[in-house]
């Protein structure tokens, strides 16, 4: 980035800072602040984010997050600043850190640990996971052993020297790089991986089938921009919409695929798409899903809800005076969209900084 550009988006968030933080009357603060910024892009290329700048700017990313129907919370969001992290080691000891204190017992935390920045001309630092914990997935002559969606990642880690169990559940290892350095891996300790085994009240055959997931979607390979610096490792965190396991990764044909499993546990005729078997199958996976979350104490939140807190968070952000911005194909649910408000609506999807944005597809 240029340095004038680089400035002017500087420019735009200290200007956001101190709006948000009522600081309007402090105009000098302001002003002294980007005296320093200005100096500091003269001399080095990049300037560096207090921490009050680091930790709003993440809140304001999530809060600016199109595609998240979650976002009523955005103010409670935990930051933890690992920018002074250099060693590939003790960023490897960080991701743990954050999947220990994210999962809090079940008691999920949103939160956010953000390594440093590249330099100018620096290599940036990469996390190579999609998500912290993910399930592995194999292509094996009899068939795809566990979540089609890793099988590349998967591949990825066995050249690094790691192996699975080809189980339908291994828990992928973390992979770190830093710039054109080999990758690095560790594997995540078992007893930080909470995870929830599915089981239905009315469907005790379910528990057979032996399905779970994890607890934490942790997403790791987005990179977060604050002010025109990019964050390319920041990884987050809140908890799952149920939808997004019992709709999606457990549902989809090309990923776990188990609603014909389900409708045959059910009883259902599947010979015909007019008995609605897929549909009756859905509702009872998803209910599985948040029945069992419940049961073993893991935050989770049903669509219903979290729609209803999002129309809340409209209204604040309307009495805030902010422009909603938002992506629709994103935001209803997989699961009875319309019987949600957000449906029958539509929001604009401007694009707002701070915000998360893929990684370019580079080196991936
Ligand atoms: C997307 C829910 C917390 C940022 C989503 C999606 C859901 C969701 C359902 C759509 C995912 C999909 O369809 O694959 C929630 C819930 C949260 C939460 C229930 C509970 C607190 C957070 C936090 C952040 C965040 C803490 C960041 C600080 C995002 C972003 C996306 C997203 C950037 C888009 C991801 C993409 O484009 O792939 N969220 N979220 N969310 N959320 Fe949230
Ligand atoms: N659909 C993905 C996770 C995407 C992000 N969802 C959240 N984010 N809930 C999946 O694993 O199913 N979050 O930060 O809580």
């Amino acid at each position: 980035m240029h340095h004038t550009d680089l400035f002017q988006s500087a420019k735009q968030f200290i200007t956001l800072c101190y709006t948000e933080l009522n600081r309007t009357i402090e105009e000098e603060e302001a002003e002294a602040r980007l005296k320093d910024i200005r100096e500091q892009i003269e001399l080095t290329g990049t300037y560096e984010h207090t921490s009050e700048e680091l930790i709003l700017g993440a809140k304001i990313a999530w809060r600016n997050s199109n595609r998240c129907i979650g976002r009523l919370f955005w103010d409670r969001l935990h930051v933890t600043d690992a920018r002074h992290l250099t060693e590939s080691s003790d960023i490897l000891s960080a991701l743990i850190d954050h999947i220990e204190s994210a999962t809090n017992g079940g008691r999920i935390v949103p939160k956010i640990t953000i390594f440093r920045a590249a330099r100018p001309g620096e290599e940036p630092l990469i996390i190579k996971n999609h998500q912290l914990i993910r399930y592995a997935g194999y292509e094996t002559p009899s068939g795809i052993i566990g979540d089609p969606a890793s099988i590349s990642f998967t591949k990825e880690c066995m050249g690094l020297g790691w192996q699975g169990d080809m189980s339908p559940h291994d828990v992928l290892p973390l992979v770190v790089q830093q710039g054109h350095e080999p990758p690095e891996w560790r594997e995540i300790p078992r007893s930080c991986v909470m995870e929830v085994s599915l089981e239905h009240p009315e469907m005790p055959a379910l528990i057979e089938e032996g399905l779970k997931w994890y607890a934490v979607p942790i997403i790791s390979d987005m990179q977060l921009e604050i002010g025109g610096i990019i964050y390319t490792a920041a990884p987050f965190n809140g908890w799952y919409m149920g939808t997004e396991i019992g709709a999606r990764n457990l549902a989809d044909e090309q990923r776990y695929n188990k609603l014909p499993r389900i409708a045959q546990l059910m009883g259902q005729d599947t010979s015909s798409e007019s008995s609605l078997w897929r549909d009756r199958a859905l509702v009872e996976l998803n209910y599985a899903v948040l029945y069992s979350y419940k049961k073993a104490g893991v935050s989770i939140v049903d669509h219903h809800t979290a729609a209803t807190q999002f129309a809340a968070f409209e209204r604040r952000e309307e009495q805030a005076g902010r422009e909603l911005t938002g992506d629709w194909s994103w935001l209803i649910p997989p699961l009875s969209p319309a019987a949600t408000h957000i449906f029958h609506q539509s929001y604009a999807n401007d694009i707002h900084s701070p915000n998360f944005h893929y990684r370019k597809m580079k080196d991936n």
